[in-house]
């Protein structure tokens, strides 16, 4: 009994936490878009969110960006491609620290066509 109870209690109180997390808000490129062209990427947060690692991966591997916003916490996290991006599917991964000091990570992917 006593056991469910303390069972139910973390349950609650791992809900309150996960609510407390920043939220993504969008990406640009949306998730799961077609584009043309990719002149920046970015994300936006509900809170602010200390970007530590993003990747930008295609099927032919790592794909060099550059990062314009700084390393302090922000609502909105910015790079852009160091290249154009030719044609394929794209991932773009980050790893980072909620306002919270959780860490958190997420990816979004998009297509580039002619
Ligand atoms: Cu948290």
């Amino acid at each position: 009994m006593i056991r469910a109870l303390i069972a139910s209690l973390m349950l609650a109180l791992t809900a309150t936490l996960a609510f407390a997390h920043s939220e993504n808000q969008g990406t640009t490129p949306a998730d799961g878009a077609t584009v043309t062209e990719v002149p920046e990427l970015s994300m936006r947060f509900d809170d602010p969110m200390l970007i530590i690692t993003v990747t930008l991966t295609s099927p032919d591997g790592t794909v060099d960006i550059e990062r314009e916003t700084g390393m302090e916490p922000g609502l909105e996290f910015r790079a852009a491609p160091a290249t154009p991006l030719a044609p394929g599917n794209y991932t773009f991964g980050w790893r980072g620290m909620a306002s919270d000091g959780h860490p958190m990570q997420g990816s979004f992917s998009f297509t580039v066509t002619d």
